[in-house]
């Protein structure tokens, strides 16, 4: 019998990745969405198999970490073997604007899920993943940070995954569930959603080089994190569950880089050479020298500012993670590189803003977001 995986989260960055990746190992994949007015799968639409195929390997099912009856529904019709608990309000900055739903969906979503295996009776049938996150590590308390280093969150998002990660472990020693943490350092690709700061600046650079955008406004560009790719991480997420007993992992590449890094890479890949002028709000990203053919940019061009609607109320400065345990005891390490993932996601985001331009030419309006 095939395995069968429930993922939380699933139309998202991670869960698509993942389905990919259970999927090719045969398991049985069944993911929860939420219902939404737009169509809302376009990261996992190329796994999707339609509801009149027998034995379907990918199956969705409608539903919301806020609602117990329909997650311990779900639960039930699912039996699964092993429940990827990925699905969450993910974003730090949007967590200060609305903590009561974050704290709702992220850290009691979390225990409704526990609680959900418990109530069934699957405490020993099924193995539990719960999304951690470096950003519990926030206000740093060593670096750098790794399994043993204690937690300081800064915002309403980082305070209801420490729940989350508290009540894991919690349900692993009072009932003896395999439930287990991967506490991981940010990951990116071209799946990211187009909010976070890497996929903003890799979309944004494309357009501005193809002539569909003026300028890229950011927050703090002195922050540090540490970047990977998600493709590698889901593995990591898998991994742990596979395990002879439950353990909590830090899952990173143990390599820092700045934001302001981040968009010189960026605008690297396209051939544009910029250079950062100017300190705190003042401060100015300008091409100095473009080798890139027939992009809409010229040396001397401001294509980067700071707006400081973008600075949180409490920030994380720096994170770095150590994943020696996960190399140690999980055989891992990640095997993409920060400049080919910045290079990945680039490439797509161009190719994106080339298809937009073109349907700008053609008399059609085109998107543009700037969050
Ligand atoms: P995304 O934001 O891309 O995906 C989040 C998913 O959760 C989406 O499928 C979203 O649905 C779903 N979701 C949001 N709210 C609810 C809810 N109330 N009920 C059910 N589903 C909901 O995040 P990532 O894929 O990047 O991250 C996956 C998990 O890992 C998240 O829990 C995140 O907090 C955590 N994490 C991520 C890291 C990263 O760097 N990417 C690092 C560490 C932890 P919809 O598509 O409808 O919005
Ligand atoms: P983060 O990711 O908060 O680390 O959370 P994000 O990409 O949003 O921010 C990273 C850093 O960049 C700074 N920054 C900006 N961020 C955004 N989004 N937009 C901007 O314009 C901007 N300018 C500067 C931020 O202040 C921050 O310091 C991500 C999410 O995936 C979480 O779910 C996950 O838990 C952590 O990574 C690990």
């Amino acid at each position: 019998m095939n395995k069968r995986a429930l993922i939380t989260g699933v139309t998202g960055q991670d869960g698509a990745y993942l389905s990919e990746f259970l999927l090719k190992k045969g398991y049985e994949v069944h993911g929860i969405k939420r219902r939404s007015s737009l169509f809302n799968t376009d990261r996992i639409d190329h796994l999707y198999q339609d509801p009149h195929v027998e034995n379907r390997h990918f199956v969705l099912h409608y539903g919301d970490l806020t609602d117990s009856t329909n997650l311990i529904r779900v639960m039930q019709e699912v039996q699964p073997d092993e429940v990827y608990n990925l699905g969450a309000q993910s974003h730090v900055a949007v967590s200060f604007e609305s903590p009561e739903y974050t704290a709702n969906s992220d850290a009691l979503g979390t225990l409704r899920l526990l609680e959900a295996i418990r109530i069934l009776g699957l405490e020993h049938k099924t193995r539990f993943y719960q999304a951690s996150t470096s950003e519990l590590y926030g206000l740093v308390q060593e670096i750098p940070q790794k399994e043993t280093t204690p937690f300081y969150p800064r915002s309403p998002y980082a305070v209801a995954k420490l729940y989350g990660y508290w009540i894991t472990v919690n349900y692993r020693e009072s009932y003896g569930m395999y439930a287990c943490n991967g506490i991981l350092f940010n990951h990116e690709s071209p799946l990211r959603g187009e909010t976070f700061v890497t996929r903003k600046i890799t979309r944004a650079i494309a357009r501005i080089a193809i002539g569909l955008q003026d300028c890229l406004y950011l927050g703090n560009l002195n922050s540090l994190r540490d970047w990977g790719h998600a493709r590698d991480y889901v593995q990591m997420q898998w991994l742990m569950l596979q395990q002879a007993q439950a353990e909590d992992f830090v899952i990173a590449t143990g390599v820092q880089y700045s934001v302001r890094d981040f968009v010189q890479r960026a605008a690297a890949q396209l051939g544009i050479t910029l250079r950062f002028e100017g300190e705190g709000v003042e401060e100015v990203g300008i091409v100095e020298k473009v080798e890139g053919e027939n992009l809409h940019v010229r040396p001397g061009q401001k294509i980067v500012a700071v707006d400081p609607r973008y600075f949180r109320p409490a920030e994380v400065e720096t994170l770095l993670g150590d994943p020696t345990k996960a190399r140690e005891k999980l055989g891992w390490t990640p095997t993409t590189s920060f400049d080919e993932l910045v290079r990945e996601m680039v490439e797509e985001d161009f190719k994106i803003a080339k298809r937009d331009s073109l349907v700008k030419l053609a008399g059609f309006k085109s998107f543009n977001y700037h969050e």
